[in-house]
């Protein structure tokens, strides 16, 4: 660097360069064993995790700055094995992340896409995030070469699922952990808010990204592999009934309901070290 007018040296700072394409710290297979007993206190001793669960490598620039959104509700012991597995994993991925765990309040019929919605612009007013990693609560991935990262096409990440013998269940499916960049994710208008129960969202979002002329990139059913937690089906989340006609109508309601339409009220916000917890009443169908 150039020399300035003051005569003392003053070591300047070393400028970061951009971490690169595939991280130096990748060790591929992972062993996950849900039997374990998962103790947080080391995890929330780090002191490379900040207030939140936030996260920047101090040895590059990230690529991309990607919150972490998962749609939670009465899942605590899920979220500590999510949170066990997963904050090693990005870090060894040298991703700039944040974790927010948006949780439903009360007890009315559980909305996963909107939880999804809420995540994004709940995350969007905290940092300048450019992508945006929807996970369920409960899925593990088992090789850190599955980046959790946006790409050129919207991104399915859980194509490999034990549950489903470490294959697709059928070839739309988008369902359990997807990125999208913002600009993809605004190009559909963000998630439907009106799927309340199981099922159908992933196939809603699924059809929009097609109606916008994107297609889903994925990673190779090795790299893919993930775990799902057993667990047996949640209170006030039975199979929703209109599943079937509403993603038959994706094309005609995809501009009127999502993120431009999404209204609802933060109950509270709680810093964990390692999550940023947010409770929301979104309303009931
Ligand atoms: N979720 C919650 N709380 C709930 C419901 C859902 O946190 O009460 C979240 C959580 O992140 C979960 C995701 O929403 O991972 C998806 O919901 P799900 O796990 O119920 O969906 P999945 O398709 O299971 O995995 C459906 C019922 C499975 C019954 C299996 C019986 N063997």
């Amino acid at each position: 660097s150039t020399m300035t007018s003051t005569s003392t040296a003053i070591p300047t700072t070393q400028a970061l360069e951009k971490c690169p394409d595939t991280s130096p710290l990748l060790v591929g297979p992972i062993n996950v064993d849900f039997s374990q007993t998962i103790n947080l206190n080391e995890k929330r001793q780090d002191p490379k995790v900040s207030v939140g669960g936030r996260y920047k490598p101090r040895e590059c620039v990230s690529l991309q700055k990607v919150a972490l959104i998962i749609p939670f509700r009465h899942r605590e012991e899920h979220l500590k094995h999510w949170l066990y597995y997963l904050h090693p994993f990005l870090q060894r991925q040298q991703l700039d992340y944040g974790v927010y765990v948006i949780e439903q309040d009360g007890e009315n019929t559980f909305n996963r896409a909107k939880l999804l919605n809420v995540g994004y612009a709940e995350a969007r007013k905290e940092y300048d995030y450019d992508c945006f990693v929807f996970s369920d609560v409960d899925i593990i991935p088992l090789d850190d070469r599955n980046t959790y990262r946006c790409f050129d096409q919207p991104r399915h990440l859980a194509v490999s699922m034990d549950k489903f013998g470490f294959r697709l269940p059928y070839n739309q499916y988008f369902g359990g952990v997807s990125a999208m960049s913002k600009e993809q994710y605004l190009k559909v208008n963000g998630f439907p808010n009106n799927y309340w129960g199981w099922g159908g969202e992933d196939d809603d979002i699924y059809n929009r990204l097609t109606f916008r002329g994107m297609s889903v990139s994925r990673p190779d059913g090795v790299v893919g592999r993930c775990k799902m937690i057993q667990h047996v089906r949640d209170n006030k989340n039975e199979p929703n009934p209109q599943r079937f006609d509403r993603i038959a109508r994706t094309r005609q309601t995809m501009d009127s309901d999502g993120i431009n339409s999404l209204t609802y009220r933060v109950v509270r916000t709680e810093k964990d070290q390692l999550f940023t917890k947010i409770t929301v009443d979104i309303g009931k169908p």
